[in-house]
């Protein structure tokens, strides 16, 4: 199932692009069975979370970088240009204490601390369960990825990680990444098998589970055959790595 011209125009302009129901039943109910299996635990069992809690990296098969409609979507907007996929896992157990607000910045993968240790090109996310308002959403700022670009575009030797090392960096941290394109932060609410697809350089970042049952994300990345030749060459226009 390939993306028609409005998901790529809203992709384009939004920086991301939400699929329900994209992933099947099937898999969804291995990757639960594997994932169970592998921690330690049931999801039905309260009590069985606080021993798993620390147990990290189970493997999914097959990888959500490995479908091959995720595949099909990658090749679709990238062309044969990026590589990667697999599947990160990060869950977010409940932690009941009423404190939840919206994150005031996210992130960008691709540097020490965040993700992978490339320029990020996409990234895909999905979950293992149902994720109400409030319970360990997936946050991202809309848009943002307009200001990242055009941040990488005014400093292009910053592409390495040195705008950690700036003034503004000490006063306003990954929020000088935010410009007038950036929306108000949005949960990504989601059902099982729903899909979010990022741009890479779209803000984003976890968020506290308030709710009663952990959030399980998974997570495939992809960066650029050529990382080193696109750090060098920050895209003039914002999709020139892409065929989108
Ligand atoms: O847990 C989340 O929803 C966000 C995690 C994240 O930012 C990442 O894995 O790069
Ligand atoms: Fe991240």
């Amino acid at each position: 199932m390939l993306l028609n011209l409005k998901q790529i125009g809203d992709f384009k302009r939004d920086g991301f692009l939400i699929l329900r129901s994209f992933i099947e039943n099937k898999t969804i109910d291995q990757w639960r069975k594997q994932f169970w299996k592998q921690v330690g635990g049931c999801y039905s069992d309260k009590s069985s979370w606080s021993i798993v809690s620390s147990t990290n990296n189970p493997k999914l098969t097959p990888e959500l970088g490995s479908l091959p409609k995720i595949e099909a979507i990658v090749e679709q907007v990238g062309g044969y240009n990026f590589k990667g996929g697999g599947c990160g896992i990060l869950t977010r157990w409940p932690n009941q204490d009423n404190s939840w607000t919206m994150p005031v910045s996210g992130h960008l993968d691709g540097y020490p601390g965040e993700g992978c240790q490339a320029v990020l090109m996409i990234g895909i996310t999905t979950y293992l369960y149902d994720v109400q308002s409030r319970g360990g959403s997936f946050v991202f700022w809309p848009g943002s990825h307009i200001d990242a670009y055009q941040y990488f575009l005014r400093h292009p030797e910053r592409i390495e990680g040195t705008f950690r090392d700036t003034v503004e960096w000490k006063e306003h941290g990954w929020s000088i990444f935010h410009g007038p394109n950036s929306q108000p932060a949005e949960e990504f609410i989601a059902e099982a098998g729903d899909i979010i697809i990022w741009h890479g350089w779209l803000m984003h970042t976890g968020s506290s589970n308030n709710q009663s049952t952990p959030r399980i994300g998974l997570f495939a990345r992809w960066t650029h055959h050529d990382d080193a030749g696109v750090r060098k060459n920050i895209p003039k226009h914002l999709w020139d790595y892409w065929v989108v």
